[in-house]
Order: C-alpha cells, then sequence, then structure tokens
C-alpha cells in the first residue's frame, strides 16, 4: 500500500471547562481511532492538539470564577491535558496557545496577510461599557433575542433558539461587566473581505464533495459540512472582522492597534500550525514539511466549528500561500446524554476527567461505548443503560468470552502452546476466509471515516471466533478427536492473534491485554488477515478476565447524580417555582452535629458521616470529600433534611441529606445557625 503523509488535527479545547463525553465522542476518540490506524500502516503522521486559551470564552470564565485569565487556563490546561493523557490520547503534541511560539506565529501570519493587502481596515460603532473602559465583545453583551423573545441572549448567539446574532440586534442590551446599558462608540478593525474568495472557495468544497476518487476515497467530504459550508456561501459571503477590543489574546502586530487582539478564529486554528512547529522543534523535525507539499491536512471537529475549519482558515491559508489546504473536515454532530444536551452551566455531563478519576481501570470499556455511539450523521446518545449493555453483552459476552476460551482452553490441553494445524474443513476454510477479510473491510471504512462501522467490524470477528467455538465444540470433541481440536485450537488463536492487531486502533489496552496473553505482537496493519500470525509450538500466557460486568448500582447511581445535579442546578441563576407555606414544611430541616466521618471507597467525592440529629444518630453519605478531611469534620455542626428519602449510594444507605452553601468557585460551605445550638432544633 501507497505510503502517505497526514497531519491530523483534533480541535483546540477552550482551557475554560472540562471536557465531557460529547467532546470526546466527536473529536477526540475518533481523531485518534484514525491516528493510531494510520501509524499501523506506516503512514507518516502528526497528530496535533492543545488548549485554545484566548478569547471571551476565558475571560468571562475568568470573571465567573473570580480569577485572572491566566489562572483559569493554567488550571483547565492542567485538567484537560492530564484527561487526555489518562484516557490514552495519542497526541504527537498537546500545546497551548498562551505559548510565545504561539504568539510570534499568529502575529508573523497576520503581518503576512496584511503586507499581501489580504484585509481592509474599517470603522464602525460598537457597544462600550464605560464603568470599565472597554469595548465589548460578543459575548459581553446579553439582552433579548428578537427572534424568541429568551432574555438570556449573547451579543452572537441565542441559545434558547440557537440563531446567530449580532450584539446590535438584541433588544435591551446590558453589559456583562457592570450591568448597564452600554453605548455605542467608533472603532476600527481589520477585516478578512471573504467575499473575495467566493469563486474558489465554492469550487473547492464543491470538489471536495464530488472527489472521492483518490485512492480510499478519503477526499469525499461528510454531506453535512459541504451542505452547511454551501448554504453559508450561498447566503452570500461577508468581511468579517478579524480583531478585537480585547486585553486578553494575541496583540494585533501593527502599530496604533493598542488595545486590540486578534480575533481568537484567527488565532486559534493558527495553533494548530505553532503546535507543530513546537513539536519539530522538540523531535528534530521540519515543520514546513508537515504543511505544505503532498500531505494531507485533517481536521477533525465538532459541527459548530465547520465553518471556522472549511471557510474562513482555508481562506486564510490559502491567502497565506503556500501552505496546504484541508484534505477532509471530518465534523461529528452532537452527543446528547440521557435525553437531554450536555450543559455545561447545568452541569448535564458526564465530566472525562471524573469518568477517569472514578473509573480509571475502564477506559477502553467508554471508548468502546463511545465509538459505538459516536454522532458521525446525525445526533446521537450516551444513556448509562447503553453503556451498561454494550460493556456487559459486548465486550464481556462476546469479545472477553472468546479470547478467555481460546487462552484457557489452549492452557489446559497443550500446557499453553499453539497446537498445529492439521486438515481443514470447508467449515475451517470458510472461517479463515472471514477472518481475512474483516482487516479490509476496517481499512476501507477507517479511510473513509466511518470509524464506527469499522470498530463494529473488528468485533465482527471476535463473534466470528465465538460462533466457531461454539459450532465446533473442541471441549466436547476432545475426548474423541484430539488431532481435530488441535486444528480447532489453532484457527481460534488465529482469531485471537488476529484481534491483538485489529483491535489497536479502537481498543489500544485492549489489544496489549491480548499481545500480552498471547506473548506475541505486531503493531503492522497489513499483517492482519493472516491465518498464520503465531506458529505452531509458541508459547501463549494464561489470561485474565478482560473485562468486568457493569452492575445495576452503578447506573443507578450515575443516573441518580445526574438528576440530582439537573434539579440542584437548573434554576441556578434565577429563582425558581413558587412553593406553598404547605410545601416547605413538608421538609424537616434540623440541626445536628458530624460523630464520625470516613471515606467510601472506590469514591473520590464521598463521605459516609454519622450525624447525630437529636432524634437518632443516622448514616448520611455527603458528595463533600473533595472539600472537607474526614478528621476536620468530627465535631462539626451541620443542618439535615431528615425525610429525604433513604438511598443507596455506593452501597451504603444514606439517611438524609446535609444542607450546604456553593459560591460561584464552587467552593462549599455548612449552613449552620449563628448561635451554638443543640442538635435537633427545627429550621424553619
Ligand atoms: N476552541 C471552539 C470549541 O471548543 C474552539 C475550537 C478551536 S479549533 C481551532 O468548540
Ligand atoms: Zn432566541
Amino acid at each position: 500500500m501507497k505510503k502517505e503523509k497526514y497531519t491530523v488535527t483534533a480541535a483546540l479545547p477552550y482551557a475554560n471547562g472540562p471536557l465531557h463525553l460529547g467532546h470526546v465522542a466527536g473529536v477526540y476518540l475518533p481523531s485518534d481511532i484514525f491516528v493510531r490506524f494510520l501509524r499501523m500502516n506506516n503512514h507518516d503522521v502528526a497528530f496535533i492538539c492543545g488548549s485554545d486559551e484566548h478569547g471571551a470564552a476565558i475571560t468571562l470564565r475568568a470573571k465567573k470564577e473570580g480569577t485572572t485569565p491566566q489562572e483559569i487556563v493554567d488550571k483547565y490546561n492542567e485538567i484537560i491535558g492530564k484527561a487526555f493523557n489518562d484516557f490514552n490520547i495519542s497526541f504527537d503534541i498537546f500545546h497551548r496557545t498562551s505559548s510565545d511560539i504561539h504568539r510570534e506565529t499568529a502575529q508573523e501570519f497576520f503581518k503576512v496577510l496584511e503586507s499581501k493587502d489580504h484585509f481592509t481596515k474599517e470603522t464602525s460603532e460598537q457597544y462600550y461599557d464605560k464603568d470599565y473602559n472597554q469595548f465589548l465583545a460578543d459575548r459581553y453583551i446579553t439582552g433579548t433575542c428578537p427572534k424568541c423573545q429568551s432574555e438570556n441572549a449573547y451579543g452572537d448567539q441565542c441559545e434558547k433558539c440557537g440563531s446567530v446574532l449580532s450584539p446590535t440586534e438584541l433588544i435591551n442590551p446590558k453589559s456583562t461587566l457592570s450591568g448597564k446599558t452600554p453605548e455605542m462608540r467608533t472603532t476600527s478593525h481589520w477585516y478578512l473581505p471573504m467575499q473575495r474568495h467566493e469563486e474558489w472557495l465554492t469550487k473547492w468544497i464543491k470538489e471536495g464533495q464530488l472527489n472521492g476518487l483518490q485512492q480510499h476515497d478519503s477526499s469525499k467530504w461528510r454531506n453535512q459540512v459541504t451542505g452547511q459550508c454551501m448554504s453559508w456561501i450561498d447566503n452570500g459571503l461577508r468581511p468579517r472582522a478579524m480583531t478585537r477590543d480585547l486585553d486578553w489574546g494575541v496583540k494585533v502586530p501593527v502599530e496604533g492597534a493598542d488595545g486590540k487582539v486578534l480575533y481568537v478564529w484567527l488565532d486559534a486554528p493558527i495553533g494548530y500550525i505553532s503546535a507543530t512547529k513546537q513539536w519539530a522543534l522538540d523531535n528534530n523535525k521540519d515543520w514546513k514539511d508537515y504543511w505544505t507539499g503532498d500531505r494531507k491536512l485533517v481536521h477533525f471537529i465538532g459541527k459548530d466549528n465547520i465553518v471556522f475549519h472549511a471557510i474562513i482558515f482555508p481562506i486564510l491559508l490559502k491567502a497565506h500561500e503556500g501552505l496546504i489546504l484541508p484534505d477532509n473536515v471530518p465534523a461529528y454532530e452532537f452527543l446528547n446524554l440521557e435525553g437531554d444536551k450536555f450543559s455545561t452551566s447545568r452541569n448535564w455531563a458526564v465530566w472525562l476527567h471524573e469518568y477517569l478519576e472514578e473509573y480509571p481501570d475502564k477506559v477502553d470499556e467508554l471508548k468502546y461505548v463511545l465509538t459505538s455511539i459516536a454522532p458521525e450523521t446525525k445526533d446521537s446518545e450516551f444513556t448509562w443503560k447503553e453503556y451498561q449493555t454494550r460493556i456487559n453483552s459486548e465486550l464481556a459476552d462476546i469479545l472477553g468470552n472468546f479470547v478467555n476460551r481460546a487462552l484457557v482452553l489452549t492452557q489446559k490441553y497443550y500446557d499453553g502452546d499453539v497446537p498445529a494445524l492439521g486438515e481443514l474443513t470447508d467449515h475451517d476454510k470458510d472461517v479463515l476466509a472471514q477472518m481475512e477479510a474483516i482487516p479490509v473491510k476496517i481499512s476501507k471504512l477507517v479511510y473513509n471515516y466511518k470509524l464506527r462501522e469499522a470498530q463494529a467490524e473488528a468485533m465482527n470477528l471476535a463473534r466470528l471466533g465465538n460462533k466457531y467455538l461454539a459450532d465446533t465444540e473442541p471441549w466436547k470433541l476432545i475426548k474423541t478427536d484430539e488431532k481435530r481440536v488441535e486444528t480447532i485450537m489453532n484457527i481460534a488463536l488465529q482469531i485471537t492473534a488476529n484481534l491483538s492487531v485489529v483491535l489497536q486502533p479502537f481498543l489500544p489496552n485492549t489489544a496489549e491485554k491480548l499481545s500480552e496473553f498471547l506473548d506475541f505482537k505486531t503493531t503492522n496493519w497489513e499483517t492482519a488477515g493472516s491465518h498464520h500470525l503465531i506458529l505452531a509450538g509458541h508459547k501463549t500466557n494464561k489470561p485474565t478476565i478482560l473485562f468486568q460486568k457493569i452492575d445495576d448500582e452503578l447506573v443507578a447511581s450515575e443516573v441518580a447524580r445526574l438528576e440530582e445535579s439537573k434539579i440542584i442546578e437548573a434554576n441556578h441563576d434565577k429563582q425558581k417555582d413558587e412553593v406553598t407555606f404547605e410545601d416547605f414544611t413538608k421538609m424537616d430541616i434540623r440541626t445536628g452535629e458530624i460523630l464520625d466521618a470516613e471515606k467510601v471507597k472506590k469514591a473520590n467525592k464521598l463521605l459516609k458521616l454519622v450525624v447525630d440529629t437529636g432524634l437518632d444518630k443516622r448514616t448520611i453519605v455527603s458528595g463533600i470529600a473533595e472539600h472537607y478531611s474526614p478528621e476536620e469534620l468530627i465535631g462539626k455542626k451541620v443542618s439535615v433534611l431528615m425525610n429525604l428519602a433513604p438511598r443507596k449510594i455506593r452501597g451504603v444507605e444514606s439517611q438524609g441529606m446535609i444542607l450546604m452553601a456553593e459560591n460561584e468557585k464552587g467552593e462549599l460551605s455548612f449552613v449552620v445557625p449563628e448561635k451554638d445550638f443543640i442538635s435537633g432544633c427545627e429550621v424553619r
């Protein structure tokens, strides 16, 4: 197979919050699978990512947490980077757009475009907050949506109805800084006249859609990508401001541009280039090799980033000259969670770093589930129930079961030695032919960015093996036909060895375990399909269980956790629905005192408390382990919601709830009477 060159990028996550499973399923996992596959096929690949550390996304978060942008990006770059690492995502580099090399690269890029007259300078009226002495970026203005009348629309978008807006369209605009009505002031900015590029852009995008004539069809863009681009173009391309009045970002490298920074959507994609530069420096390579010539540039992104990667960045690359344009922009639709959209503000999310803390040994399990449900062509949904079903009835019952049988029987009959392949029946030949065909199918699917089907095809190999053993029943045959069993077991072991190859892109940890069991490893995809991957006489090892089953309790507690955060967060910024006095009196709240505290096993956030409530001493499980050590809690006065229905949390029955106040930074404080009251006093 022809060796090709690829530069693969995964969208730079904003360093303003942690990653949730939606990000993972729609960008980072598919790009990782694609790259692992390319590497196994000996293509020359660079896999680039980093955190996006500029823009209003960052400054607003800093304001919310009462801290500086620098602290925010340092904090989330660390959390995100660690989560990628723990999740075994194989970036060649995970870089940062706050680095010096990025600033220099972005400024240089801007200067090249400026010198080639690709910008126009235009003066316009924009909202200005007098109290804060600054122009207001789109996200700094909220007001009533002109389309749906929702009161909390942002200057660039209404999250309620999804309309794209501009700040001047908002009814009754307010600055999020001072809360006051902003005034209009004149400011000038550099604009990218996108309309100048319409002709070549249209042709290029249509080519992408139609192509598919290349070796593996890899140039054919997904319909939703070309569709979105063409509808943008058909609506008419307009000049778009490439600079902003902000003090956080890459300074505009021109005289007289004080207080102006590069627009984050000019800055961030250049982050792919600056990250490549840093990686090249670290590895004695020339970065230009990765952005010029016959190399395929592939951007993995979410659908909300399509126009930035398939229109704006290509315009910038083309205008710069000498750099390649993307070969493909595989964009993913959105992943929903338990019937609702992922939402950071409502905490309706499964956070990757939290999952990994909680289930550090279930990395491949999550990868498997997320790839199975990846939103490749339409929005899809993650539920804990499906997580359980996929792991139990697919990973454990099919893959785990087959591998275990094959290896355990080999131990039992041959002390681990691979038996010889004897005469083949038609059934054997058919099974071997199917085994041989699977890697070919997987290849074709991966090159077409159909990773969901590709993984299913890899699992078909385990299905094939499982069925083969069930059909041939070597455990019965061993009593009557030992010779025949040798052939059957040899074939079962060839299938196992092939699994250790074809699973590598999808489930690298599992593939590694298979390699250890077999004492055999190849990272060369071209060997996949072979009937002789491991030879007779080769010694295999005793296997361990590959996948533990997921019990109902895990599903129930994860779902309960989500429901709780939904109830708690839903109305955070506004007053909740009215209740009657009678409603209120249904709650039995009393003062109490913590007598004992200990950690709940295998749960980082939970403490098991024994509380004196005046009426009794009871056990309450509380999610405060990250805020208090057990020792410092003993003797603490608290308020207890007594008559909350008891619930089992991590196997411990919790009889009530401790009341806590939470501030914007997520810090917790007990809610207690200001005087030293005894336990059992009613709160009302
Ligand atoms: N940070 C937007 C996002 O996280 C943005 C992507 C940048 S890719 C150059 O959705
Ligand atoms: Zn709206």
